[in-house]
């Protein structure tokens, strides 16, 4: 506990006027028990804690820090940005170039608005479907988690599925009325719902590599099937990129897999460390939104200059790299095969999810590809492998229903670092 003692204090402040002493429920390291650690800064592949304690980050803010933490020219960019004023509430040209950006490199998307998170890019898409098909009900998936919109916590995964409260309080019968629920990857489930419901249904939403109940991939022919059925329908297929988005490769689940989805959101790297979201879509759809056209959605600090230029830095140097999303899936695969040999080696079950540069490790015999295996996994074993691993000064998701991000900043010193650590977990 001494290794803690700032921690604690802080945390016991935080309690008094946060509640639960967090802003962010996964945080708080309820899943897993102990004591949150306060962080108080961050520079490369590592994490600095309130009492002086290094940490390898295997978090990396959930995913939007993969250059690593306090990037050179990001930090710069946001400093010049800074200096010329931080908020306008006005149309800037930093808007249309990140704009730009991102249609020239994402398939089939001709428009893209910004907003603040992840949650607003997907509940406005979902708006966005409704408007555009005249329908309601939404099909989601159950682990899946697109923000803490209504609409979606209905069998929601990350936080929400660690706090026990998938479905939580507060969200009316008659909204949860109108969410279909589905399970990942089963493709005939999906076509029956739409076999009843079919011309109700305005879009089916996804992770197309859920993040949420942990890393699970899809099947293959999963994805591609969704867009069959969608289509035969005249539903919308919404790709949920927050995580995956300019994380798996320039375009995205989209171009790794070969889908193109309908609506496609935005969270994370977009915003290169700070809060940003944004949905797209081809013209036809996204002209649907206000001012262009009917479907309402606005935001103060939308399209914010300072978050724009952090965005635009981070996507500038992640494409101008043209290995960076291949160096980052090799040093993913030999972490993972690497942790995989060592906690085979020690007879501990395990399974190991891995996608580009996202990765679980699920101390479950099961294969894992929905919510229902994934919860096989949640257990103590996971949570004495996250403390272990805190001890050894690597810091992973506290969480079993989430991914670790592996950053551009780590490299073989770092890989070797985090196997170290694994050779000393007991099970
Ligand atoms: N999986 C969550 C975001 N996609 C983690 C972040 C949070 O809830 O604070």
């Amino acid at each position: 506990m001494m290794r803690y003692t700032r921690s604690s204090q802080l945390f016991a402040e935080a309690q008094t006027v946060l509640p639960g002493g967090v802003n962010s429920p996964v945080r708080a390291f309820k899943g897993v028990g102990g004591t949150p650690v306060f962080m108080e800064r961050a520079k490369g592949a590592y994490l600095y804690d309130a009492d002086g304690h290094q940490y390898l980050d295997y978090i990396n803010s959930w995913g939007p820090m993969i250059l690593g933490h306090a990037h050179p020219e990001v930090t710069e960019a946001i400093i010049s940005q800074v200096e010329k004023g931080t908020s306008f509430g006005t149309p800037t040209e930093l808007e249309t170039e990140i704009a730009r950006l991102v249609v020239e490199n994402v398939p089939g998307i001709e428009k893209i608005r910004f907003v603040n998170s992840g949650t607003e890019a997907c509940m406005s898409a979902v708006r966005l479907a409704r408007g555009f098909t005249g329908r309601d009900k939404i099909v989601k998936f159950a682990g899946c988690y697109h923000g803490h919109a209504d609409v979606f916590l209905i069998q929601a995964g990350s936080g929400a599925a660690t706090f026990g409260v998938p479905n939580s309080p507060g969200v009316t019968q008659a909204t949860a009325k109108n969410t279909i629920l589905a399970d990942f990857n089963d493709l005939n489930g999906v076509r029956e719902i739409f076999a009843q419901y079919g011309d109700e249904i305005a879009a089916v939403i996804l992770e197309p590599v859920a993040g949420n109940m942990g890393c699970v991939p899809p099947l293959d022919g999963f994805l591609q099937g969704l867009r069959d059925v969608c289509h035969a329908h005249g539903a919308l297929l919404i790709f949920d990129e927050v995580m995956t988005g300019f994380r798996l490769a320039a375009g995205g689940a989209q171009q790794l897999f070969e889908v193109n989805a309908d609506i496609v959101t935005y969270g994370k790297v977009i915003g290169g460390g700070m809060p940003v979201g944004a949905f797209a879509a081809r013209a036809e759809i996204m002209d649907q939104l206000a001012p262009a056209g009917p479907v309402y959605q606005a935001g103060t600090l939308s399209g914010n200059p300072v978050a724009m230029r952090a965005g635009l830095t981070t996507l500038e140097l992640l494409f101008k790299d043209v290995k960076a999303f291949e160096r980052l899936e090799e040093n993913t695969i030999s972490l993972a095969e690497e942790i995989s040999h060592i906690l085979s080696k020690k007879g501990i079950v395990h399974t190991i999810n891995q996608v580009g540069s996202m990765m679980s490790v699920f101390f479950s015999e099961k294969t894992i590809t929905d919510f229902e295996t994934a919860k096989s996994a949640n257990n103590p074993t996971f949570n004495r492998f996250f403390h272990h691993m805190l001890q050894e000064g690597v810091y992973l998701p506290p969480s079993s229903f989430e991914t670790w991000f592996i950053s551009m900043a780590v490299q073989q010193e770092e890989i070797e670092k985090t196997l170290q650590a694994v050779e000393k977990f007991e099970g």
